[in-house]
């Protein structure tokens, strides 16, 4: 296990690089190029820039998340090759620089979905929140607006504006998209980028939709266990993995986190761990990392990991906003670093028990 923290790069996020290495524990980043959009090639100069400052500041890149997926792809539309063809592009330039592990995410038109990005809770702290009759409530031209208006005058990974100024458009390309088509079209994608991936061994983490269910009346197909199964055996390749999100996967309390990774021995490329609370089948917020303050056991979770071998990075992921900090909502420095810190404890308690 290797403890990193996401990093949206100098020009886009409000925590440095310094401040990142001085959290202890912490010998990595996960990083993107934040400027690009999907279904652009990333060239090797700018990835070698990215890569030169990281390592300036005496840390590395660990992964990149995310190479974003161009909707045609999702879809299946016509031009969907030559987006796969660029996308192979970039694979190859992040492999030539070293780089070899991809998150990624399939989810039609919307990353993650929330309705408030700052719920206030009695300790005063703020956590991004999900209800669901607020979010039947609104369409999704209002839904991208209020994010936008919220994000602190961040922008918010997945909630391009760019990209989300014609949400009518986009989900009109989805009008005859449903789950199958949309597991066939990732399908599609995964077996002509896996012989790349196998040349310059890149795993490819797929991050799980959040929440784990439909929104918007829009297809979602990495939900839970099943389904999951269903796609490392569809493409069953070990460079075809996941990213282990607690936070997206245990959005459904039905999913048994510590289950499904031992279900997914060697395939978790990545690990994403935050915890949440229930507060009603209709509601959730995210928590402290830390097991009491949410509704999830992180221990139980961490000892599965630990049990499958888990090798590669790992990440506190959402945080509280605590101490007056203004940034990106879920990506300030404060929180993030108290979970890398409890994260590490627990981890190096489940290490020596387990070898004693
Ligand atoms: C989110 C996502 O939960 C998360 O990690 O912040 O934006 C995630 O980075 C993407 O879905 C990965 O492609
Ligand atoms: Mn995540």
């Amino acid at each position: 296990m290797e403890m990193t923290l996401r990093w949206f790069g100098t020009p886009y996020d409000s925590v440095t690089l310094e401040q990142i290495r001085q959290i202890p524990g912490v010998s990595g980043v996960i990083t993107t190029l934040y400027g690009t959009k999907p279904g652009e090639v990333w060239s090797i100069e700018d990835i070698r820039a990215l890569r030169e400052e990281v390592e300036a500041a005496g840390l590395k890149i660990s992964g990149i998340e995310s190479v974003n997926i161009h909707d045609s792809i999702k879809v299946g539309d016509d031009d969907r090759d030559e987006y796969i063809d660029n996308y192979i592009q970039t694979l190859k330039n992040l492999g030539s620089e070293g780089i070899k592990l991809v998150c990624y995410n399939f989810m039609p038109v919307f990353d993650w979905t929330r309705s408030e990005l700052a719920r206030m809770r009695p300790d005063g702290t703020t956590v991004l929140a999900y209800n669901q009759s607020a979010v039947d409530a609104i369409r999704p031209e209002a839904m991208f607006e209020s994010v936008d208006k919220s994000a602190n005058g961040y922008i918010m990974p997945g909630w391009e504006p760019e990209r989300l100024k014609d949400v009518a458009r986009l989900f009109e390309m989805y009008n005859n998209v449903d789950e199958e088509k949309l597991f066939r079209n990732l399908c599609y994608f995964l077996n002509r980028i896996m012989p790349v991936c196998d040349e310059y061994d890149i795993d490819m983490a797929i991050h799980p939709d959040d929440p784990a269910w439909p929104v918007f009346g829009l297809p979602r197909i990495i939900t839970g266990k099943e389904k999951i199964l269903r796609l490392m055996a569809a493409v069953d390749n070990p460079h075809n993995g996941m990213t282990l999100c607690t936070g997206s996967l245990g959005s459904n309390p039905k999913n048994d986190i510590p289950d499904i990774i031992r279900s997914l021995k060697g395939r978790v490329h990545f690990a994403h761990v935050r915890n949440l609370r229930y507060n009603s089948p209709d509601d959730f917020e995210e928590a402290a990392h830390l097991s009491r303050d949410g509704s999830m056991d992180m221990y139980a979770i961490l000892k599965a990991l630990y049990d499958i071998g888990f090798s590669g990075p790992i990440r506190p992921d959402h945080g509280r906003m605590i101490w007056g900090e203004s940034a990106m909502p879920g990506y300030g420095l404060y929180d993030r670093a108290l979970g890398a810190c409890y994260l590490n404890g627990l981890w190096e308690a489940i290490e020596k028990s387990s070898q004693a």
